[in-house]
């Protein structure tokens, strides 16, 4: 920083940025209301991701994913390919990662920035937030095949943005779940993975007094068949990669809730709901 300083006083003047300095600090004392971020409209349909605009400005970012498909749920997956690992390298990973193939498991959670995603059905939108700086950043339909994927372009320096209001947090450890606060069942809320895995979190609605171990149990044993404490309502947040945050809407009925995340361990090859990442919530 003290290099660019320098060159620039030496090429600009050091008069004009003096001048600079002055129109910063006029500038911070007297803070500007920032604009809320963008809203960019994905919309999954059977052949297609078709966002509303396929560049933006760095920053806070908020989208809404769309369900048009003729059945099942769209769940929206953002990420970034680090230099050198393309879509192919991620749909070959893909498979064998789920099967446990540990290799594959540490490509996947080593040349991907994760940026989490939403669950959308037919006329329930799913709603999430995050910042994006510069880069590509790929979206598919977890519930869909490659190659139906699409791009958005994100360019220049992070503009500050108004971030949504949330309630409450659900943070992610390797491997559980920390819930801070209250919850909406109807509204934002805040999730920071603070583990050094990638997790995503699956909220599924039981019946009052389910209790952890009811749930461990059941997984512990297979996870066959619908459990008996399960009802329905339930969405997800799609996978995140550690020291990254997003907010995401729930819009559920209120009541009690298990998390879960169904992520592939880079040790075990076991899905970290099998090594116990289970925990219970209420959302109010
Ligand atoms: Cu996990």
């Amino acid at each position: 920083m003290r290099h660019r300083l320098i060159a620039a006083g030496a090429s600009l003047g050091l008069a004009l940025m003096s001048t600079q300095l002055v129109a910063s600090t006029a500038d911070a004392a007297q803070p500007v209301a920032r604009a809320a971020a963008p809203i960019i409209k994905a919309k999954v349909t059977d052949k297609a991701i078709k966002l509303s605009t396929s560049s933006i400005r760095a920053g806070l970012v908020t989208f809404k994913a769309v369900d048009k498909k003729t059945k099942g749920s769209a769940v929206l997956q953002v990420f970034h390919l680090h230099p050198g690992y393309t879509l192919q390298d991620l749909s070959a990973d893909f498979g064998p990662a789920f099967s446990g193939d540990t290799a594959a498991i540490a490509r996947l959670d080593d040349n991907v920035d994760w940026l989490a995603g939403a669950e959308a059905r037919a006329n329930k939108p799913g709603w999430f937030q995050e910042k994006l700086t510069k880069g590509s950043y790929v979206f598919i339909d977890q519930n869909q095949q490659a190659p139906i994927f699409s791009v958005l372009t994100v360019k220049g320096k992070v503009v500050p943005r108004q971030r949504v209001a949330t309630q409450g947090t659900i943070s992610t450890f390797s491997y559980g779940f920390r819930t801070d606060g209250t919850i909406r069942a109807n509204g934002w809320v805040m999730t920071r993975n603070r583990a050094d895995q990638p997790h995503f979190i699956v909220l599924q609605h039981v019946k009052a007094g389910t209790t952890r171990h009811q749930v461990v149990k059941f997984f512990k044993t297979g996870g066959q068949g619908r459990p008996t404490w399960a009802l329905r309502g339930s969405t997800s947040l799609g996978v995140i990669s550690p020291n990254r945050r997003a907010a995401w809407h729930l819009d559920l009925p209120s009541g009690r809730y298990a998390l879960f995340c169904f992520w592939p361990d880079r040790f075990s090859g076991m899905p970290h709901v099998a090594m116990g990442m289970i925990d219970m919530v209420n959302l109010h």
